[in-house]
Formats: C-alpha cells, structure tokens, sequence
C-alpha cells in the first residue's frame, strides 16, 4: 500500500490520486471517536469557554471571527453534515469543506432503492439522491477522509446506512472499510420499505452484531416517524416505544450501550409553540435512554424552500440540544425541501450549529429546568403514555402483532388513533419467505457473528479453520473496482477535467462543472406575474432551465421575493482573468498605535461641483467604521470645494493628509481634479511632507499613479483602507 500525499490546504483535493491503488489500500483506523472536551473549559483568544471541544488545526471560523483573533470555538458534541450528491468523487470534495467548517460526522446518503437491492452493489455509479454505496466508493471515501482528518487536526467519523434487505452484507463491508458510524434499525425496514417484518429482525441480529465488532456507532431510525406522521409531534409516544424497541434488541444482539445512539428529531417549528412540545419530549427521552447517547438531528418534517426559515429553526432545535446535553448535532442542509442540497448550504448547517453553541456557551450553568411545573407534568405525560403503548404491544401478542395492526406512525397522540398507521403483513414484504433456519450444528467461520456458533474444540479463533476471515486478514477482500466501465466515476472525471484541472471556471453547487447558479430577485407583482417574470429574466439573462425554488410574498399586491435556479452553459478562462494585487491591511490595533504617535490629522471635502457627500462622510465618521474611529482628526470642509480652498486649509491647520471625494466623471472631470490637487501641492512646495488620497464610485487604485496622488479608492472603500494607505505612506517616506 502507498502511502497517500498529504492534502496541501492551499490545493484541490486531486480525486484521481485518490482513486489510485485502492485496491491495496486500508483505513488508518477503524471505530468511532468523540470529540475531546478539556474539562476545566478551554481558553481561545480573549475568551473562556465553558463546553466547548478541542480547536482544529485548520479550520474557518465564523465570519465575525475575525474581530476575536480568528478563533474558531468547536462545540463539545460530534457535528454532523449529509452528504447527498448522487456522484461520489464531488462528495469528497463537499467533505472537505465541511470538515473545514467543523463537521466531524460525514454522513453519505444513499441511492433511492439500494435498501431493496439483495446483495452488495460494486463500482461508482452515479446515484439519486445519493450515491450508490460500494466498496470502492466507501474505501476511496475513507481514504479522503483519512486526509482530510490529518489536515483539519480531529478524528472524522464516516458515515452511511445498514438497514435494508443486504443489512448484514453491508455491515461486514462497513466493519472491514473502517466505516465509523451506521443508521441500523429493522424497524425502519418493516415501516418505511415494507421488507419483510422476519427477516429485517433477523437480519439485524447479524448486523448489529458485525457493527459492533468493528466498533461502529449506531443511530437508529425512530426519527423517521416523525417526518411521515401527518403531525410529528403526536408520534412522540409512539416514538420512545421505537427507540426502547431498537436499543433493547441491539443490547441484546450484542452491542454495547456506548455504541447504541438514538436518533431524536425536536418535532415541532414555529409558527407552533416548539418549546411546549420539544423540551419535554427531550427530556423524556434523556430520563428514559440515559445510558444511551443522543444524535440530535435537524428538523426536516416543516422545512420547504426558505433557508432562513430552516436555519432559525435549527436555532432553536440546536438550543434544546445544549439543554438536554445531545451527544452528536446533526445538521441536514436548510434547502432539504427544495431538494438542491449544495455544496454550501451544507455549511450553512454546520455553522448554525457552531453559531448557536458558542453563543450559548455554558447555558446549563446559568439556567436549570424547571422540573416542578408544566415541564415536569408534561415529561410525565409523555413517559406514561409511551408505557401504556408498550403494554399494548404486549397484549395484543408483541411487536409483529402490533405492526399487522397498524399501531406504529398513526397520526393521532397515543391513546387516540386516527387508524392510519403503517400496517405490514407478516407473511408480505420484500424479503418474506427467505429465512433458513440453521442446522443444529451450524458453524460459521467468521469472528463477528450472531448466535450460536458450534466451533471445534481447541479452535483460537472461528475463523482459523479457514485461515482467517476478511476481518482479521484484509488482504482476503476481494476488490472489484468497477462493474459497469461507462457509468463510473472514471468516466465523469473525464468530462470534468477541464474545471477540476485545467483553466476553465464554471460556478458549481453540488457537481463539478454543473454551472449552477442562484437568482434572487425582488418583483413588484402579485404572486403569479412575479413568478413568471422572474423566469423570463432568468432566461433573457442567459440562464438555461430556471426554476423557481423559492417564493415569499411581500405583500400580496406590492411584490415578492424569489430565488431561481439556472445554469450558465459559458466557461470562464482562468488565463484571461486579471487578478488585483491584494493589499494587506495593517491590523487595526497598530493602525490606531501610529496613528496616536503622530496625531494624525487630516482635511476632507468633495471637490468641483460635486454634492454628493455620503460616501466620503462614510470614510469620515466614526459611525459606519470611517477614519474617526482609528483615532484620526478630521477637518471636514463641506461639499463642491474648491482644491485651493482645501490646499490652503491643510497648511494652516497641519493636516498630513488630504482627502477628496469625487463622483461625477463626465468629461473626465474627476481625474482632472486629481491631477489638480497633486500640482497644486507641489506649486506650493508642500506635496513631499502631505498624502493626497481621492476616492468616488468612478475611481479605482490604478489612477494613483496616473494623477499624481498617494492613492486613490473605489466602490466598497472603508475607513480601514484609507488609514491603512496613510500610514503605509508615512512609512515608506519615513515621515514615522
Ligand atoms: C438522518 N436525515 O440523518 P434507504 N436506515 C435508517 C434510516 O433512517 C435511513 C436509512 C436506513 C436522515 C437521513 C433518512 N434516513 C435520511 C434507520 C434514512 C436509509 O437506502 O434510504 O432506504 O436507507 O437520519
């Protein structure tokens, strides 16, 4: 096995050198890890923190971020992101940045339909809302994952499903790829892919048995009654009974309780009362599973088309997180409902959660639950009723008996029923009539196994009758790289080569090369013209397919918001694009150092016949960031100045500086002025010992040199930018 190139954060992933000698290559470790909280707190810049993990070594921090030293606090629980692509080589990619951005669960959904497949799928064929799960796609996902944890600094758990008819296949393809993390639920089978009640228990068994051998953490599938209940949060009872079934059968398959985490969805978003229905509901479950671990996951069931929308809720189901002490924080990315889940709105999850935690940081120390009031009663509520359902499931003959009725996901608070739970046929179901059952002298030659196994006496090991097993000997795995030639990720990169490596640009959002792009539009129309219009613009604009993903209403005859989607279908050439020198701007403390030593002080004012004063009042005033807030003096002289009136009235106060703002550019009239206030100023034999700075919406640093001045400002100019032009001037004359 080679050993793999470190990933150079300056560089693109190169996925083809992933892809190289996989046949030979195996992960770096195997199992689960947590993240690592100090226990006294940790210090990060001018901070103390109270439940926050370990720092990363490379990371990005939250925008503001940079107004506290750049630190990048990272919340105690594991932080989840979904990867749901379709094509496996741009998942890579999309794990990097987020692991970046501080997931350390990469959680790759699956193709549509793979929970049906009767055996293992092999190659890299391109998925549906997910990517075919494969050996060869999990090994080279591994391995990137195996990089991009040594870049990033922290251990990262990958993550996909083991439910479905080929459970026990892929748990033993899991334990033997190192995959960190599996969903594994039989009931999730019986309920939501009608494969048959039997065999999904007994298939589980083996699973679960095989995922803890290779310390795989589980989640299991309870959640999902709450996204398919018509009202998720009269499931809750019903819910607790699902997470008591599964954690009860995996104990007793095998596995421990450190591995077993349940899967907890908060069931409600406003416009309801979510606090009323999600705390007790948390706490219910935290009372009832304490021994078990918590995978928080983001409310999907409400979500549709407004980011915003999405990530406010996710605020406050991370808030009920840290209150009820969630091991893990799922995030799922807020365009769910719109079923484009990009590249960045995966960030966007990630850092709601950071967000939300760092804000939050040691709330349970200054806030406790208040058990005495309507929270107690209602935990109480809660508990009572998920007993009384249990005892039902007793009475009526068990858990399959209780499936055939049609007890599970019925849309009515146990005890009502509405009568429209999901009813599964014993007999029925993918998968119905394939159980063997073993010969009283079975054996397997395996190490991971359920049940009774007869093994000769004296044997070390299950597996040495056959010299080892593909657990203990990895090099017995037998690889298959690919299945079908065409449909492969091989292929795909080909197409995609000039965008990943060669000169040519192409905005993408899930796939390389896809030219996606993202409208917003404000539309003062009703909601039926607003919607048209907006695609008539899209198209005119040049964007092909648009589609309208998003749509609030302003007000019903005043206008609209919109986002629609489209794509570019030009390139743009990297070898033509001029890139600005990038100017480094002194730090804000040692501006304002130099600024003190000196005194600094400066006239200002807008020249010819130009009123326009906003923008140089922003430059000026304190309020917006201007040059007051570095601690320069200003003498503001007003609007259409002439260029004498200010030369003159920088000698007489001993400003070290003059700034004008100029706007209007017909004729030219604007670098006329500047060429103007340069002369003048050596007329006057002052242009050595003064900084001439002019700024205006037509000015852009390249006429500095061309007019004479020290520099010259556009569009998007801060008081930070100008200080920053003084001082390095002072500097380079040696004026400080
Ligand atoms: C989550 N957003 O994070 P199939 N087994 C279980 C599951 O819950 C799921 C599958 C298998 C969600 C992930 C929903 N969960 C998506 C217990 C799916 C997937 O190949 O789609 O049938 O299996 O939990």
């Amino acid at each position: 096995m080679t050993t793999p190139v470190p990933l150079d954060p300056q560089k693109k992933m190169d996925v083809d050198e992933i892809l190289q000698d996989l046949e030979t290559y195996r992960p770096r470790r195997k199992g689960w890890v947590w993240r690592k909280k100090p226990a006294g707190g940790i210090r990060m810049g001018p901070f103390h923190y109270r439940d926050m993990s370990e720092p990363l070594k490379n990371s990005i921090g939250l925008p503001a971020s940079k107004y506290f030293d750049h630190i990048d606090p990272q919340p105690a629980p594991v932080v989840t992101t979904e990867i749901a692509s379709g094509r496996f080589e741009d998942d890579l990619r999309r794990m990097r940045m987020a692991a970046w951005h501080g997931a350390d669960h990469l959680m790759v959904i699956r193709t549509t339909g793979q929970s049906h497949i009767d055996g293992l799928m092999e190659g890299t064929p391109e998925g549906v809302g997910g990517v075919p799960i494969t050996r060869k796609q999990i090994r080279a996902s591994r391995k990137a994952c195996d990089l991009i944890e040594e870049e990033v600094g922290r251990p990262i758990n990958f993550h996909s499903y083991v439910s479905g008819v080929a459970g026990p296949e892929v748990a033993v393809l899991f334990a033997e790829e190192g995959v960190n993390g599996a969903h594994q639920d039989p009931q999730y089978n019986v309920l939501y892919r009608n494969i048959n009640m039997y065999r999904s228990f007994v298939d589980a068994a083996e699973a679960k048995r095989v995922m803890a051998s290779a310390d795989i953490f589980q989640i299991d599938g309870a959640h999902n009654a709450n996204a398919t209940a018509k009202a998720g949060w009269l499931v809750m009872p019903e819910l607790l009974v699902q997470h008591g079934i599964n954690c009860a059968y995996s104990l007793a398959a095998g596995m421990p309780r450190e591995l077993i985490g349940l899967s907890t969805v908060p069931p409600n978003a406003p416009p309801a009362p979510k606090l009323w229905y999600d705390l007790p509901y948390a706490v219910a479950l935290r009372d009832f599973f304490s021994d078990f671990k918590m995978r928080a996951q983001q409310n999907t069931r409400y979500i549709e088309s407004d980011i915003e929308e999405a990530i406010r809720t996710h605020t406050v189901d991370t808030l009920i997180s840290m209150l009820t002490s969630a091991d893990i924080q799922s995030t799922i990315t807020p365009d769910e409902g719109r079923n484009v889940p990009w590249h960045y709105n995966n960030i966007r999850g990630v850092q709601t959660v950071k967000q939300t935690w760092a804000a939050l940081d040691g709330i349970k120390e200054m806030l406790s639950l208040r058990m005495d009031g309507p929270l107690g009663e209602m935990v109480r509520d809660i508990k009572e009723r998920a007993v009384a359902f249990l005892e039902e499931v007793l009475e009526v003959g068990g858990y399959f008996a209780a499936v055939e009725q049609g007890f599970f996901v019925d849309s009515a608070m146990y005890p009502e029923r509405s009568g429209d739970g999901i009813a599964r046929n014993g007999q029925g179901g993918v998968g119905a009539d394939s159980i063997v059952p073993r010969d009283p002298d079975y054996m397997a030659p395996v190490c991971a196994h359920f049940g009774e196994n007869h093994l000769p006496e004296g044997l070390d090991k299950p597996c040495d009758p056959i010299g080892g097993c593909t657990l203990c000997k990895p090099e017995k795995i037998v690889y298959i790289d690919e299945l079908d030639p065409e449909d492969s990720a091989n292929r795909r990169l080909e197409k995609t080569l000039p965008y990943r490596k060669g000169n040519l640009i192409r905005p993408e959002v899930e796939w390389a090369g896809d030219g996606m792009v993202l409208l917003q539009l404000a539309i003062p129309e009703s909601e039926p013209y607003a919607r048209e219009a907006a695609l008539e613009i899209a198209r005119r604009m040049g964007l092909e397919d648009p589609q309208v993903i998003n749509l609030m209403v302003l007000h019903p005859a005043e206008g609209c918001f919109l986002e629609v989607k489209g794509r570019v279908t030009f390139d743009v050439d990297r070898t033509t694009l001029k890139i600005p020198p990038k100017v480094e701007l002194l730090p804000e403390d040692e501006l304002r150092e130099e600024v003190k030593k000196i005194g600094l002080r400066v006239v200002a004012a807008t020249v010819g016949e130009d009123e326009h004063s906003v923008g140089l009042r922003e430059i000026l005033d304190i309020k917006h960031g201007g040059i007051e807030k570095y601690g320069v003096k200003y003498h503001y002289l007003g609007t259409s100045v002439p260029i004498s009136k200010l030369v003159d009235a920088a000698i007489e106060t001993g400003a070290h500086a003059i700034l004008i703002s100029t706007i209007i550019s017909h004729n030219d009239i604007h670098r006329m002025q500047m060429r103007k206030l340069a002369e003048l100023c050596q007329e006057k034999g002052i242009r050595d010992r003064i900084i001439l700075i002019a700024g205006g919406t037509q000015v852009t640093p390249d006429m500095a040199a061309e007019t004479g001045l020290d520099a010259t400002f556009g569009r998007g100019t801060k008081g930070h930018h100008v200080v920053d032009a003084m001082i390095k001037t002072l500097r380079a004359r040696g004026q400080l």
